[in-house]
């Protein structure tokens, strides 16, 4: 079988959210695969570090620094994106932030934080990009969401319904846009050892519990989210649609 099918040559990506973590994971794969990779944080300093990182690494990658919440930056960005790329072919909406508490004292201005980064943001720029990608007639939007698109923990509350809100925006998409030739779906990580859940990894009581609910029987690492990304993106899922990929060491698949 041609491995033909998950080559990325010619292709432009948008990753929100890598100049660290998953996101820095997901657009170092996307760019070992072959495509041409922008970069994106709020900081531009880190931005164009990440991007030089990957450089090094033979990554064809550029910077794209913006505020995912901020609408005029976003409707800037996608432009100049679109400029500098000549068009985009993948957007992998990424970014996003945690901000753990008991929803009886979660504060308005962080449950409006948490929405506005890790929903509005991915509606707000999937739209700018979907008005490009459905003149041309193609386009892969991968969406993440999370094992808390579909259960929840206490303290957590902001950020799951953000990411149940994901999983929908998710089909919304893909029933709006399939039509124009644009593929939507959505990874849903499990529990991974990134610098959003440091403090999880480092608490001896949570990370013992995670490992015995999570049939793997470990925390996962970036690098095994790659494949789904490359997969998502590629002509290899031409026809897989409004999915949510889970990529979590099999939590979802028992008590
Ligand atoms: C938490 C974690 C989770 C995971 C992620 C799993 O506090 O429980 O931050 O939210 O990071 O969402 O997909």
């Amino acid at each position: 079988m041609s491995l033909k099918r998950f080559d990325l040559a010619g292709r432009a990506a948008l990753v929100t959210g890598s100049s660290r973590g998953i996101g820095l994971a997901l657009a170092r794969g996307l760019g070992e695969a072959g495509a041409r990779v922008m970069l994106n944080a709020r900081d531009p300093a880190q931005t164009q570090a990440a991007a030089q990182a990957l450089r090094n690494d033979g990554v064809e990658a550029e910077a794209c620094a913006f505020d995912v919440t901020d609408p005029g930056q976003v409707a800037d960005a996608i432009a100049d994106c679109e400029r500098r790329t000549g068009g985009l072919d993948i957007l992998i909406n990424n970014a996003g932030i945690q901000r753990r508490g008991p929803l009886l004292d979660a504060p308005e201005e962080i449950w409006a934080q948490v929405l506005d980064t890790n929903l509005t943001a991915v509606f707000r720029i999937g739209r700018e990009v979907a008005r490009r990608m459905a003149p041309r007639g193609k386009g892969r939007i991968i969406n993440i969401a999370s094992l808390m698109s579909e259960v929840a923990r206490p303290g957590v509350g902001p950020y799951a319904a953000a990411k149940g809100g994901v999983k929908m925006l998710t089909r919304a998409m893909c029933v709006e846009w399939a039509p124009f030739g644009i593929s939507v779906n959505a990874i849903g990580p499990g529990y991974f050892a990134t610098e959003l859940n440091a403090e999880l990894v480092a608490d001896a009581t949570f990370d013992a519990w995670i490992r015995a609910r999570t049939p793997a029987g470990r925390w996962g690492d970036v690098e095994e989210l790659v494949g789904a990304a490359i997969f998502l993106a590629s002509d290899a899922a031409s026809f897989v649609n409004g999915q949510v990929l889970y990529v979590d060491g099999g939590v979802l698949a028992g008590l």
